[in-house]
């Protein structure tokens, strides 16, 4: 074998400059004729050559971390929201000038062929697209971090809307095929379903149990390279799909049913095929726990059978060695599967097995609202995974005896804190089966965590405090402000210089040019060009017409009731009977965007975009409203939407039920691209709120602690009767102004917002929100005071990278150390 500095240069020389590699690519990788190229082969064709740049890299940073054998994490999650990959690659291996000059011979623009790639939408939201700004930061901060998730045929529906509804249409993302993938069929594995278990007696008399007469798939890995940030890492994101093994029935093969035979195998390839649409909702279908246990399985089976080619048997170190981070409890199977190789595969006696399984596992929690908890009835259990169950059944009887020795008596206790929810219906406690299972237990902004702590897990929080421990989320600045505002990086770099782009600590500088009007012009000029972008896109997608000068306000994430994109669309109601009436002086002219999906199954939501889009087609089609206000519902809300939308946004609406938005990501974004926030106090708005300073955050609502106060006696009724401006935009809504020709469908939402059982509590903060409203409204009117408030909050944001998050990981739970720099 030659030596690494060897096969290094020579792999280098394999390859040409990439005007060259991207000829040949056309030519001979894609049988391209040069003289014709479809926008879709030339996108193909600068992948594949930039992935090419990304392979000496990757296969060094794999080798790298197999010599230094020091402790190495894996990121477990049912979902990677990745996006689109090639412009990502590009920025980080500082191919920029190199590609473009290659498209050049063909007179393509990189702006243009970026635009061909499909988003990799393996996820629903905030949960996956964490996931992927976490792996990018692991990647700029060298750390031995990979990722592991499961490769859906299809990602996140597509969204269109009809006659103001959501359709859902497939996405098919594979279709042109994925340059970025390599498919590792020889780290194959094979993962059990069904079947039974039993004891038998093993060569050595020891009594132990197997999984017997259970359906076997394989898992085939196809690996993804996460590069990192001009630092020659790339680390790996392994995703598993679904296979049938080779292994036939063979009594329908001798019964001469082939081709059934062979049929039968495609249930298999089920399990890959599609990700679940629900967004802080589960549905406890069959289907999705085998999914859960597939990831868990095969990975967990990966880093052993790595380990045992280094370690032979000898467990002894595999705790220290090995960290495995669950993102949030869709992958807590990973606690009794450990178990099972532990014990049924190799041996260990249980006391081994569950000091190594609870000190490599760490939890992090995403989400208090309660019918988001996930729990798996005994019986499903029992049938998908006999095993698993009989070993959950062990840990709980374990642990409620340890803590019925710490709190003599009090059996009220043990039955709020086991693992097992009794009941008509046993059900097992995923949460609780992570937290039991686990070293650390993180909530993901620093409210979150105290309520997790106060509330949800206060009996876990009494037994373990020192397991729980917050990580405030936050987003990669690379994507989310060097990449999608090439305007504001430029600004920036003039400015502060480029170490930002690696560190954003640094971006504080800017504080300093807030007071510097030449510099707010600057700022104000790449913040008009972003807005004029973004209207381009709303028209392209939506005909609508935006104009750049009015104040964009923007509220893009998953429709939620939680959420309250009812309490905007009251707001937007509210200023349309203000035109209506001729109240307008000192109205400033708004145009309002909301986009996000619904959970196919979940009617409400559905309802509340056919809302909005009714609302936003009288408002858009009325010449009085015109000037001074719109309301587009923008649809397919994506990653590759939101690079167009965040730089482009002027305000961010944060406006959830204080205590139920865990923390939300979308802010950060929109704060690090200068929108100035409103908000209320909820999640990670309250620490975007302390970093910019309450002069520059435009706050409403009532409080975690006032919300749950107030549910005891809430009144909505009496509140709208009691507030005139209230009262008019009800009896708009419910007068039929926006459903004329479908009488009555809006009355389950206004229903729902005079009920004095309503959990979002919509009407209570509305006062409270048009009032913030209007003080923005003013603060608009200001241009020099909105600029200065625009970038102080771009230079508070510091904190929201999730280099920042990662970095805390890494100290706090992960303890694992930067890859030394080559
Ligand atoms: C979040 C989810 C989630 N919390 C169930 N929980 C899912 C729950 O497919 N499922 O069954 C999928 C996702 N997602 C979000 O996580 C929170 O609502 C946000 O507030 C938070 O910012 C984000 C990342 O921590």
């Amino acid at each position: 074998m030659p030596d690494t500095k060897q096969s290094k240069s020579t792999n280098h020389a394999l390859l040409g400059p990439l005007p060259t590699e991207l000829r040949r690519h056309l030519l001979h990788t894609l049988g391209q004729n040069e003289k014709d190229i479809s926008p879709n082969y030339s996108y193909q064709a600068a992948a594949i050559a930039v992935r090419d740049r990304i392979s000496q890299p990757w296969l060094d940073t794999r080798e790298k971390f197999a010599e230094t054998d020091g402790r190495r994490v894996r990121y477990l999650s049912l979902e990677f929201l990745l996006g689109r990959s090639l412009n990502n690659a590009v920025q980080n291996l500082e191919l920029d000038g190199s590609i473009r000059e290659a498209l050049n011979q063909y007179s393509l623009e990189l702006e243009e062929v970026v635009e061909q790639e499909h988003d990799a939408g393996l996820g629903n939201g905030g949960l996956g697209r964490l996931a992927a700004c976490f792996l990018d930061s692991c990647a700029n901060l060298r750390l031995p971090v990979a990722g592991y998730g499961i490769r859906y045929e299809f990602g996140m529906f597509h969204q269109h809307i009809e006659n103001g509804h959501q359709v859902e249409a497939p996405d098919h993302w594979l279709r042109n095929g994925n340059a970025w993938e390599i498919e590792r069929a020889e780290d194959t594995k094979k993962v059990k379903l069904y079947g039974h278990t039993e004891r038998y007696r093993d060569e050595d008399g020891v009594t132990r149990s197997r999984w017997v007469g259970s359906h076997d798939l394989l898992a085939v890995p196809y690996d993804m390279p996460i590069p990192g940030y001009r630092n020659n890492t790339v680390n790996t994101l392994r995703l598993w799909k679904a296979a049938a093994t080779d292994v036939f029935d063979l009594k329908e093969f001798n019964a001469g049913s082939y081709p059934e035979a062979v049929a039968a195998q495609n249930n298999a390839e089920q399990i890959s095929m599609v990700l679940y649409p629900n967004d802080a909702s589960e549905n406890g279908k069959e289907l999705r726990l085998k999914q859960q246990y597939f990831l868990v399985s095969a990975s967990l089976q990966d880093v052993l059978q790595e380990w045992v080619s280094k370690h032979g048997s000898d467990f002894t170190d595999f705790a220290e060695k090995n960290c495995f981070q669950l993102n949030d409890t869709h992958p807590a199977c990973a606690v009794p599967e450990l178990m099972r190789l532990l014990v049924d595969e190799h041996h260990l006696d249980w006391d081994d097995a569950w000091s190594i399984t609870s000190n490599c596992m760490a939890y992090t929690n995403h989400t208090l609202l309660p019918e988001a908890l996930e729990r798996w009835s005994v019986a499903l259990f029992s049938s998908l995974l006999p095993r698993l169950l009989e070993i959950i059944y062990e840990i709980n009887e374990r642990f409620l005896s340890q803590v019925a020795k710490q709190y003599p008596g009090d059996n009220d206790l043990l039955k709020r804190i086991s693992l097992i929810e009794e009941g008509d219906q046993p059900h097992v406690q995923m949460a609780y089966l992570s937290i039991v299972g686990s070293f650390s237990v993180n909530g993901v902004a620093a409210l979150h965590t105290e309520l997790l702590k106060d509330g949800l897990f206060a009996d876990f929080y009494r037994i373990w405090p020192d397991k729980f421990n917050n990580k405030t989320n936050g987003v990669t600045q690379r994507r989310w402000l060097s990449h999608c505002n090439p305007g504001l990086r430029d600004l920036l770099n003039d400015t502060i210089g480029t170490e930002w782009e690696a560190n954003l600590e640094g971006i504080s500088e800017l504080a300093k040019h807030a007071d510097d009007a030449a510099f707010r012009k600057r700022w104000l000029a790449v913040k008009q060009h972003n807005k004029e972008r973004l209207a381009d896109y709303v028209f392209k997608n939506t005909g609508v017409k935006f104009d750049p000068s009015a104040l964009f306000d923007v509220q893009v994430k998953r429709i939620h009731e939680y959420k309250r994109q009812l309490l905007n669309v009251l707001h937007v109601v509210h200023l349309y009977d203000r035109i209506l009436r001729g109240e307008t002086k000192g109205m400033v002219p708004r145009c309002v965007l909301i986009g996000g999906k619904a959970a196919p199954g979940y009617h409400l939501a559905k309802l509340i975009v056919k809302l909005i889009n009714n609302v936003g087609s009288v408002i858009n089609n009325d010449p009085k409203a015109n000037e001074l206000l719109k309301l587009v519902f923008f649809p397919n809300y994506r990653v590759s939407a939101m690079e167009v939308i965040c730089p482009g946004t002027e305000l961010s609406e944060q406006i959830s039920t204080a205590g139920k938005e865990a923390s939300g990501t979308g802010n950060m974004k929109f704060m690090m691209n200068g929108a100035l926030t409103i908000g209320t106090l909820d999640g990670a708005n309250i620490e975007i709120r302390e970093k910019a300073g309450e002069e520059n955050f435009f706050l409403f609502g009532l409080d975690a602690a006032e919300v749950v106060e107030l549910k005891m006696d809430y009144d909505p009724n009496a509140i709208i009767s009691a507030d005139a401006e209230i009262h008019r935009v009800m009896e708009m809504i419910e007068g039929g102004t926006f459903n004329k020709d479908e009488p009555g469908i809006f009355n389950v939402l206004t229903n729902g917002l005079r009920n004095p059982q309503d959990q979002w509590l919509t009407i209570a903060d509305l006062r409270s929100y048009i009032d913030a409203q209007r003080e923005v409204n003013d603060a608009y009117q200001d241009v020099e005071k909105w600029n200065r408030m625009s970038i102080l909050n771009t230079a508070t944001s510091g904190w929201f990278s999730s280099d920042r998050t990662i970095g805390q990981y890494a100290d706090e739970i992960w303890k694992v150390k930067p890859l030394p720099k080559s």
